[in-house]
């Protein structure tokens, strides 16, 4: 059975949900990350990133598998349920790829730093809150020229592109976005909201997640010297 290492932020849902819209059977792992446990040896064995996810499949090519970034972890699952959530045809693939990157490579980071900088960090430094700020909203507008042509992200088919973008998207006052600026986004979020595989995915480890402010100890496993000491 696949061990899932994970914990219910955005990078962490995705692959609760495609593991429920996919119906492979997993045992949750719960990864506390501002409790430190990434640092574990037991973790690092499994990722040297020590970030969430991280999977291991004892029935992985070959011999057990051990793997980490979220958007190599849909592909994997996807691949593992015989092609599903990826469009068969090159055209559909290749779009589907194309914005699974584009969500690894911008989406996500950039919403993170915007989250750093206007909610944890220390200081208030108003240029990198207005960039991240501006970068949220370009990004958002470019998946609404996306999404007014077309129902999902690689095309006519939900695809593992949503399903990993979905989770950034959720929650948009916490980024000070209103949906309402971006109504093809908006349909779009409310039709992948309304999936019972979406449902069932934001439910795993959902009693986890942080209510309240981050503490001191959780900021300094997240932002401060633990972070960054060489393992
Ligand atoms: N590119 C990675 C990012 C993973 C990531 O940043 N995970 C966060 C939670 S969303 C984490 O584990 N943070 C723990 C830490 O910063 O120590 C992926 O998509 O898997």
């Amino acid at each position: 059975m696949i061990e899932v290492w994970t914990w219910p932020t955005p990078n962490g849902i995705k692959v609760h949900i495609a593991l429920e819209e996919l119906g492979l059977p997993h045992v949750i792992k719960p990864v506390d990350i501002g409790a430190g446990e990434q640092f574990s040896p037991e973790f690092l064995a499994i990722t040297p990133n020590h970030r969430i996810p991280a999977i291991v499949d004892p029935d992985g090519p070959g011999g057990p598998l051990r793997l980490f970034e979220s958007g190599a972890i849909l592909l994997y699952l996807s691949e593992k349920a015989a092609g599903r959530l990826v469009p068969a045809d090159a055209a559909g693939r290749y779009a589907c790829l194309q914005w699974l990157m584009f969500q690894m490579g911008g989406v996500g980071p950039m919403f993170g730093q915007y989250n750093h900088f206007a909610v944890y960090a220390p200081e208030k430094i108003e240029y990198a809150i207005t960039r991240y700020s501006n970068e949220v909203r370009r990004l958002h507008g470019v998946l609404e020229k996306r999404l007014a042509e077309a129902d999902y992200l690689a095309g006519p088919e939900y695809s593992i592109a949503d399903i990993a973008t979905f989770p950034w998207i959720r929650n948009p006052d916490r980024r000070g976005v209103d949906l309402a600026d971006y109504p093809s986004v908006k349909r779009w979020h409310d039709r992948v909201a309304e999936r019972p595989g979406v449902q069932r995915g934001l439910l795993i480890l959902a009693d986890k997640q942080r209510s309240g402010p981050m503490t001191d100890a959780q900021k300094e496993n997240l932002f401060g010297a633990t972070q960054f000491g060489r393992r």
